[in-house]
């Protein structure tokens, strides 16, 4: 980039031209000058497929709070920057899904909707959590939210309803659309030696698709570009089956293993979670879903920091997310420290549309 074209380098947007020079230099693509030229000339920045897609996966390399980025080079793009109606947008998250979902063969996935677009929830397949304490506590302000936008509980509740998806779009009433069923995969959760397992008659959702993050690119802020890859064990045993404040589940499980659970030094949270644990490997693995456990997904994470290393990048992460909330000190992360600063382009958290 030449010093004596000062006056593109100033009128266009900071975060734009640090974009493109990323995306040229580490793809090895001529035309900068050209491009920034381009940009200059139409006075904003409208990322080709191609750079969108480069912007995405490096905003998920730089995702602190994500130990899942060995991968990130691996991600696909459904551009939905076109669509403009409530009905558009709901069709394409459904597409979303079923290309995700592959049957259980998960494919990272992201789409992009133009800036103004929101969905509220705040991942796209959420169960209800109602008043009586029936479902997932955690959505508790989501569903009364949905209620209050319209929306009528099935006649028979269950512990697992899936809940409408409520979509803005800039100049329409924010809209709710149920998810038709065959774009939401569930996994019936049992144990492969306890029988008893199945009796709790649980399940959970294949694919996490987090839409309420805005993705930062290039200067552009996309408020809806839900996005997915696929879980880790411990998010769905330790943490939405096992946190007292989610479906707290490890008094019961424990009582089932004939475990007392009025003293803390026979272990019985540690047991129940291991259970609660190898129940949902063993539930993904034989429904054939993707799902990593714990010991990989750290495994995988070093090779990560490894590679970036080798390319000249220090990785940035945020401990308290990487190491898995069971077992910690196996994982190598537990032992050391990590600069945590967010780079761009990057995922944010975004506004809360009903606080
Ligand atoms: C967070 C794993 C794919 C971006 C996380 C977390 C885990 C994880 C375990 C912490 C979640 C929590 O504690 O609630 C994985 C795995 C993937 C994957 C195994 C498999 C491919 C992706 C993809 C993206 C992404 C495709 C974006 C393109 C993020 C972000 C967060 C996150 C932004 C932070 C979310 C927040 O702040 O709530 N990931 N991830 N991940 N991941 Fe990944
Ligand atoms: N813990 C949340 C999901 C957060 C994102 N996790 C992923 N993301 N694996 C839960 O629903 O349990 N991903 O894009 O794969």
């Amino acid at each position: 980039w030449k010093e004596n074209n000062e006056t593109v380098l100033t009128a266009v947007h900071p975060d734009t031209l640090a974009f493109l020079r990323l995306y040229h230099l580490e793809n090895h693509l001529p035309g900068l000058e050209a491009r920034l030229a381009e940009v200059e000339r139409l006075g904003h920045f409208e990322p080709s497929a191609a750079e969108l897609l480069y912007a995405a996966k490096v905003a998920w390399r730089n995702s602190v709070r994500c130990v899942g980025r060995n991968y990130w080079q691996y991600l696909h793009l459904q551009d939905g920057r076109h669509l403009s109606t409530p009905r558009q947008v709901f069709d394409a998250l459904v597409q979303h899904l079923l290309f995700a979902t592959h049957g259980g063969n998960i494919r990272p996935t992201i789409t992009v909707f133009r800036p103004g677009v929101r969905v509220h929830n705040d991942q796209l397949i959420r169960y209800a959590g109602y008043g009586d304490g029936l479902g997932d506590p955690r959505n508790r302000q989501l569903t009364d939210h949905l209620i209050q936008l319209g929306w009528t509980p099935p006649e028979h509740r269950t512990p697992f309803d899936v809940l409408p998806l409520a979509l803005e779009v800039p100049g329409c009433a924010v809209q709710l659309f149920e998810l038709p069923r065959e774009a939401v995969l569930e996994v019936e959760i049992v144990h492969p030696t306890l029988p008893w397992f199945r009796e709790l008659g649980l399940k959970w959702h294949a694919v996490p698709a987090i839409s309420s993050m805005v993705f930062s690119a290039g200067g552009i802020e996309y408020s809806c570009a839900p996005f997915n890859g696929w879980y880790v064990e411990t998010e769905i045993a330790a943490r939405n089956f096992g946190d007292v404040d989610r479906y707290n589940l490890l008094p019961e499980v424990a009582t089932r293993m004939g475990l007392n659970t009025r003293r803390h030094r026979n272990l019985w949270k540690d047991r129940a979670l291991v259970e609660l644990h190898e129940a949902v490997l063993y539930s993904f693995e034989r429904a054939g879903v993707k799902v990593t456990d714990h010991h990989t997904v750290a495994e995988h994470f070093e090779r990560f920091c490894a590679r970036e290393k080798q390319a000249g990048r220090e990785v940035k992460a945020r401990w308290s997310w990487i190491v898995p909330p069971i077992s910690g000190s196996t994982s190598p992360q537990f032992h050391q420290s990590y600069d945590d600063a967010e780079l761009k382009p990057g995922f944010e958290p975004g506004k809360c549309p009903f606080h």
